[in-house]
């Protein structure tokens, strides 16, 4: 059994680095030391990409170094992903998920969207740069719950224009929305209205399980 502090210390460090290949290979050095999976996510790459924005704050890390940060993660992810997404097999509801237009971050955003699916849910990916009328086209779609991401201050007014995009086509009364994002709160939530709001992908999806069992007919 690895030591799961010292495993993910160095994997923290690998993303700040920004170093792919062995963010890679100290993923699968965790697992093959039995270090679970969520922990080398939490502990390991969701602090380094913290640290990374602290550094970005203090002027010590520049726009190439968040880059190659993020490409660390990602490399690390694409292991433990399959991983921390399981096998339910029965839908527990479809869920249409994004980041909103003008805003590129998705490491949260895909983070949520594979705890979802891990968790059963039926999950359609939009990506980045979502627009108000492609989350509605979801909602036409059959979506049951529209997830809407965002990380910068100045694209999370996309969030409120998208919930009055809903409620201009007129589908706003069958779908959920869902919101989230690090620079968001359930204040802004309530604000924009907005059905729930989550800080973290665990939540997220005891969100997205109650707001599934709202919509559904009793
Ligand atoms: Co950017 N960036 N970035 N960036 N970046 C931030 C967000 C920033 C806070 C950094 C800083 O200044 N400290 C800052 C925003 C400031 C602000 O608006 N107040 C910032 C900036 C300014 C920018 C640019 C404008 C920089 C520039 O070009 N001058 C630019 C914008 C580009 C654009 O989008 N148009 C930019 C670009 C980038 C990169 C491309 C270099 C890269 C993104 C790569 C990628 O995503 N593919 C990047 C990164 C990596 C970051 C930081 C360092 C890390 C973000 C991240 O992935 N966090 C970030 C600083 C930070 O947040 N600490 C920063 C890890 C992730 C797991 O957390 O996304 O919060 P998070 O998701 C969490 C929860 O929030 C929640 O669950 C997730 C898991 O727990 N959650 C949800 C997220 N979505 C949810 C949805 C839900 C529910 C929960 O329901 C639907």
């Amino acid at each position: 059994m690895a030591d799961t502090v010292d495993l993910t210390e160095r994997l923290r460090r690998s993303v700040l680095d920004g170093d792919a290949a062995a963010a890679a290979r100290l993923a699968n050095e965790g697992l093959a030391g039995g270090i679970v999976p969520r922990d080398m996510v939490d502990r390991g790459l969701i602090r380094a990409m913290d640290e990374a924005g602290r550094l970005f704050e203090a002027g010590e890390f520049f726009v190439p170094e968040l880059l190659v940060s993020a490409r660390a993660m990602k490399a690390a992810m694409s292991i433990l992903e399959p991983l921390l997404a399981g096998e339910a097999h029965v839908s527990a509801g479809r869920i249409a998920i994004g980041t909103v237009a003008g805003d590129l971050h998705d490491i949260g955003k895909n983070l949520v969207a594979t705890m979802l699916r891990g968790a059963g849910f039926d999950v359609n990916d939009l990506g980045v740069d979502v627009t108000p009328a492609r989350f509605v086209q979801a909602a036409r779609d059959g979506a049951a719950v529209i997830g809407v991401s965002a990380l910068l201050t100045t694209t999370m007014t996309s969030m409120r224009a998208t919930v009055a995009a809903l409620e201009e086509a007129g589908v706003r009364g069958r779908v959920k929305v869902m919101v989230g994002g690090a620079p968001v709160t359930q204040e802004y939530a309530d604000a924009i209205g907005a059905d729930g709001y989550s800080d973290n992908a665990g939540g997220a999806v005891a969100l997205a399980r109650r707001l599934v069992a709202q919509s559904r007919p009793s």
